[in-house]
């Protein structure tokens, strides 16, 4: 780069900076008022404040004693919703590991994904942790960090058994996924890093076996966050997975004429590392899965090869139009998202633009990290939340009928609280089983260098919590009460969400970058009833289900349940269905919409406060979950699982 056009990048950097350094003292008196971002001006280049794309600089928003909210904010009192429990459950005998803590260069920073799967038919949820790596591993120089797969032990510990199971990974690892993708009745995971992805095969036995190469899947630079779904409706699982960045761990990207623009590689105007913007991005694979153990790439015949290599993060096959085929969605950092509707043919429609979820409701592009769907107007269509970086807030997309989608942040109250984080895993959860689906967001900065700067941020960052509160049209957010789950400050990245103690409450894992994963138990005060769904699918439709939707009726309330693969940040979230029941004694209707085999089936439950299987054409059938309910029913939560199940 010659230096008059460095010196201009310079100048047009300064003006900007001028520019949201006079707009800052108004925003900060009009603090609780929507705000609209200065929107660029037309003839100034696009030379962004950083290599994220955020909403501006805006003055810190600091609570009583002077802290930033992200890690503060507290209340003495309140109901104890969380309970971090992580130690006592022994997932603290694990550590994540990505790079160095200095955090120079990006492929540090994004952190890992956390996957929910009962991988040994025990009817307890198991947990697999995803790892990062180090320079000295990558060189061979030492031993690289290990994925962990955490067996549920039935009683509130944990035991890590990655070892003999075989999953360990040892590579630079980012996302990971469950789906069963041949249709054998278990769950099997997807592992995605930088370098060659894992398809790990469940063995049945507690074991499993990378058949990556064998099938076709390993890809070979940057995959983040993997999806199962099945696309083209013949009864199989395929496989969809976002490129980020195309990377090269020798030559890492740096600021200047050789490398990214300066201004990629600043934030707020202090050297931090660079991109994604001003980085080549990666490019997007769909697999389509051949029924033999192999796939096959069809990512440019489907119509969703990511031409423009955007900064793919997290993704998910969900039916937002309902027309009974999975469309999917891909959340898509500094860059605009995408969503694809399934056309039926095997091929996807690109309807980003036109449905509204592509940027915001400034018409911006959004540093999309998490991804959440749920219908959480209980509407029968899936609403999206999509978790971006500080400097911006979080959107809330209204499924508007038919797939159309109206970003309806501010009208819900929850714009404003989620400037100062930076959010990544997240999920639409009924916390407190009142029947409407609420909202959780793990959170934590990027950049270690905010902790030096009075910038309103921190590197580790309080989880937000937003109870629905009028049918979807407003949340809260939830009191972060000392003491409890939501004043733990952690520097998350991925999180996943599921019961992982069978009594009908959502618990959250999250992976935090460099540190011991966090378990938060759901402790919530709130007597309300619940009942859980598991779907096996029959001919026609994937084991597993994943892509079929539950309508379930009760009290009047009618409540839409996706079985899915994917989303949140690069992890996999709990398969089978919870809904919150309030104050209702019995469900009243139970509607199963079979993924790809499309056929519709009316099943009656018997009871609450439980978990139910119910196979395709044969209603419920006995599951290891009527010895789980007889247990828990006696109240010997404790206890270990009956023998023979
Ligand atoms: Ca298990
Ligand atoms: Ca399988
Ligand atoms: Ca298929
Ligand atoms: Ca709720």
């Amino acid at each position: 780069m010659s230096n008059q056009i460095a010196d201009k990048r310079r100048w047009h950097w300064a003006c900007a900076a001028a520019l949201v350094l006079l707009l800052q003292p108004a925003f900060s008196q009009v603090r609780q008022q929507t705000i609209e971002p200065p929107a660029p001006s037309a003839d100034v280049p696009a030379v962004p404040q950083s290599g994220s794309a955020t909403g501006g600089v805006f003055a810190p928003v600091l609570d009583a004693e002077k802290r930033p909210i992200t890690e503060g904010d507290f209340v003495k009192t309140g109901p104890k919703i969380y309970e971090d429990i992580s130690a006592k459950a022994g997932l603290t005998s694990w550590h994540h590991t990505m790079g160095t803590p200095q955090k120079k260069y990006i492929i540090e920073e994004i952190g890992s994904g956390v996957c929910l799967l009962d991988y040994d038919h025990d009817g307890w949820l198991d947990i697999y942790l995803v790892n990062g790596s180090t320079y000295d591993a990558q060189d061979g120089k030492a031993e690289p960090p290990h994925a962990a797969l955490f067996h549920n032990n039935h009683d509130g510990t944990f035991t890590n058994v990655a070892n003999i199971a075989g999953v360990t990974n040892g590579r630079w690892g980012f996302g990971c996924a469950v789906g069963d993708y041949d249709n054998d009745g278990w769950p099997d995971l997807y592992v995605t890093n930088f370098g060659k992805n894992r398809l790990y095969h469940n063995n049945h036995n507690g074991t499993f076996t990378d058949f990556a190469a064998k099938a076709g899947v390993t890809l070979g630079n940057w995959s983040t966050g993997a999806s199962f779904g099945d696309y083209d409706g013949d009864g199989r699982l395929d496989l969809f997975v976002p490129g980020y960045v195309h990377y090269d761990m020798a030559h890492p990207p740096s600021a200047g004429p050789a490398g990214a623009g300066m201004g990629f590689c600043e934030f707020r105007g202090i050297g931090v590392s660079c991109g994604p913007r001003g980085l080549e991005g990666e490019p997007d694979h769909l697999f389509h899965n051949n029924g033999d153990g192999t796939f096959t790439d069809v990512s440019v015949k489907a119509g969703v090869s990511d031409p423009n290599h955007y900064y793919g993060f997290s993704s998910t096959f969900v039916d937002v139009n309902n027309d009974g085929k999975v469309d999917l969605l891909v959340a898509n950092d500094s860059s605009s998202n995408y969503l694809y509707i399934n056309k039926g043919n095997g091929t996807f429609e690109n309807d980003s633009f036109d449905s509204g979820f592509a940027l915001n409701r400034s018409g911006r592009e959004t540093a999309s990290m998490g991804l959440a769907v749920g219908d959480y107007k209980n509407s029968g269509q899936v609403g999206i939340y999509t978790t971006t970086f500080s400097d911006d807030y979080n959107t809330l997309f209204q499924n508007m009928g038919a797939g159309n989608f109206s970003e309806t942040t501010s009208r819900a109250g929850i714009d404003q609280i989620t400037y100062p984080f930076l959010g990544w895993g997240t999920e639409f959860i009924d916390y407190d089983n009142d029947g409407w689906k609420d909202i959780f967001v793990a959170n934590g900065h990027v950049f270690p260098q905010v902790n030096q700067h009075q910038w309103g941020t921190s590197y580790a960052e309080r989880p937000l919590l937003f109870h629905n509160i009028d049918q979807g049209k407003k949340f809260e957010v939830v009191p972060a009460v000392e003491g409890t789950g939501l004043a733990e400050v952690i520097p998350s990245r991925g999180a996943a969400f599921g019961d992982l103690f069978n009594d009908g409450k959502i618990d959250v894992v999250i992976n935090a970058i460099d540190h011991t994963p966090v378990l938060l138990r759901d402790v919530s005060p709130d007597h309300n009833h619940w009942v859980g769904i598991q779907l096996i699918g029959g001919p026609g439709t994937p084991r597993d289900a994943v892509g079929s939707t539950v309508y379930l009726t009760a009290d009047g309330m009618r409540q839409r349940g996706d079985v899915m693969s994917g989303g949140s940040y690069e992890s996999s979230n709990d398969q089978r269905l919870h809904f919150g029941l309030g104050k209702a004694t019995s469900v009243d209707s139970v509607e199963i919409h079979w993924a790809s085999s499309g056929k519709v089936e009316r099943v009656r439950l018997t009871g609450i406060d439980r978990y139910y299987v119910i196979e395709q054409g044969k209603g419920v059938v006995p599951s290891v979950y009527d010895g789980i309910a007889a247990q828990m029913a006696s109240g010997k939560k404790d206890t270990h699982p009956p023998s023979g199940n």
